[in-house]
């Protein structure tokens, strides 16, 4: 039997597996699903940890997200197409629920689907090889609940792990001086332990501007986030201020690209993350920086040199659960045969047209907009 892998349980992987369900449901035969999960449930990014370094199998923690933390856009951008929000919670919920909520939402259609049984939690696959002559994937994994290693084999896999979970991590001058702490976002919790403080926010999107109203919310004395390309330019409460990109700190303060200085208590980096694929052979492996439209993949899935591997939610995310949900369809559809791709050639020459396109869009506008275009 044909038998296909999905790296993570996270909402991509998630919506994985309710795509080859519903085929199910609809009396369609469906190849054997694995899915391989590092956590102990899914939920991905939210299923939050109070966590950071690693987790309790000594593997790095996965989630970024902190313990007030709010959806950043509108669940009305975001619901599932077969399952509504107003069928979850039975009444009308406001536009941007806080992280729980969202998390038990993704959880509800999934439970419904009872598919949780085709997920191995506690396992992380630590390498996916392709073996040309058998033409079989080799994916090999560590079951930290039975102590077992094994290897297995799979005509095709769906990496789904995610990317805003390796931190990117600059460094600037002075840092190995600074008095204070130091972290990156991905490490931020709780913002209450930043109350009574001066705090400097590195970076100029989401997690910068997310993590220093949590600061301002929870009671920081001061706050200053400073920008490398584009200020947020919003217009700031009196003890936040916006400043040029970090050129070096001392021991208790940071000196700025305008000339000017400030004392502060802690440095957050809110610098991004890294698409971080370790555990895939390089000829399979993805790399990309954080964009709208990755090179290699078709369809922004299809791994192009080998059309049995594909990677879902890699991109930069305007549009996230049903933007997975169109990929995971798409995907479900080539596997079953249903859509035929073209040859590598044409495959090729559309995802590098595509990049391009994206590279000349001037505004968040437009690069949501493109994005939405994509999803359709
Ligand atoms: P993830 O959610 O990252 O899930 C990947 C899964 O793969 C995880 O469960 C992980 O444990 C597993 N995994 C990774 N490596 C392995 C391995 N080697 N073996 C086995 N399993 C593995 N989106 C919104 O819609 N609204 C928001 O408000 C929002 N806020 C965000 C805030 C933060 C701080 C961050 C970081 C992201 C936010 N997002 C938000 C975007 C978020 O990335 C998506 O909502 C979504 O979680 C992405 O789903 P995913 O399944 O692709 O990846
Ligand atoms: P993003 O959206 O990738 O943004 C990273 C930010 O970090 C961006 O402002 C970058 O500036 C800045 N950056 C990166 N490297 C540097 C250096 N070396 N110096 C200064 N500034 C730097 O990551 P986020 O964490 O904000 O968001 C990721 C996801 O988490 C998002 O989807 C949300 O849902 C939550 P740039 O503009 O490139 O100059």
């Amino acid at each position: 039997m044909t038998r296909i892998a999905i790296i993570g349980s996270g909402p991509s992987g998630m919506a994985q597996l309710r795509a080859f369900q519903s085929a199910k449901a609809k009396g369609l035969e469906i190849p054997e699903i694995i899915c391989f999960e590092k956590q102990s449930d899914w939920g991905g990014q939210w299923n939050y940890t109070w966590r950071t370094g690693v987790d309790e199998n000594g593997e790095p923690v996965h989630s970024s997200m902190y313990r007030y933390l709010w959806s950043n856009g509108p669940k009305e951008a975001l619901e599932f197409a077969d399952y509504t929000f107003e069928e979850h919670f039975k009444k009308p919920i406001a536009s941007y629920p806080p992280r729980e909520v969202l998390w038990d939402y993704i959880k509800g259609r999934v439970e419904k689907a009872n598919i949780k049984h085709l997920v191995r939690f506690n396992t992380a696959v630590q390498h996916v090889s392709y073996d040309e002559n058998k033409k079989k994937f080799n994916i090999a994994v560590e079951d930290y609940k039975n102590q077992r290693h094994y290897v297995e084999e799979f005509d095709y896999v769906i990496v789904a792990s995610g990317h805003f979970s390796t931190p990117n991590l600059p460094v600037f001058k002075g840092f190995e001086r600074f008095h204070g702490r130091i972290l990156h976002a991905h490490d931020f919790r709780d913002a209450r332990e930043f109350a009574d403080k001066s705090v400097l926010l590195i970076g100029s999107s989401y997690s910068a501007e997310d993590i220093g109203s949590q600061c301002y919310k929870y009671g920081a004395k001061q706050i200053y986030s400073c920008y490398r390309s584009q200020p947020m330019g919003f217009k700031w409460p009196k003890n936040w201020s916006e400043k040029k990109q970090l050129v070096r700190v001392d021991e208790r303060k940071a000196y700025f690209g305008d000339g000017t200085s400030a004392k502060v208590d802690a440095i957050i980096l809110c610098t991004g993350y890294l698409h971080h694929f370790p555990f895939i052979e390089d000829k399979l492996r993805l790399r990309t920086h954080n964009c709208l439209y990755p090179l290699d993949l078709y369809q922004g899935v299809v791994w192009e040199k080998n059309p049995r591997l594909f990677y879902l939610g890699m991109q930069d995310q305007w549009y996230t659960f049903n933007m997975f949900d169109a990929q995971a369809w798409y995907v479900r559809d080539i596997i079953l045969g249903k859509i035929s791709l073209p040859n590598i050639m044409e495959m090729q020459h559309h995802t590098e047209k595509k990049h391009l396109e994206e590279r000349a869009l001037s505004t968040d506008e437009k690069k949501a907009r493109f994005q939405g275009e994509y999803v359709k």
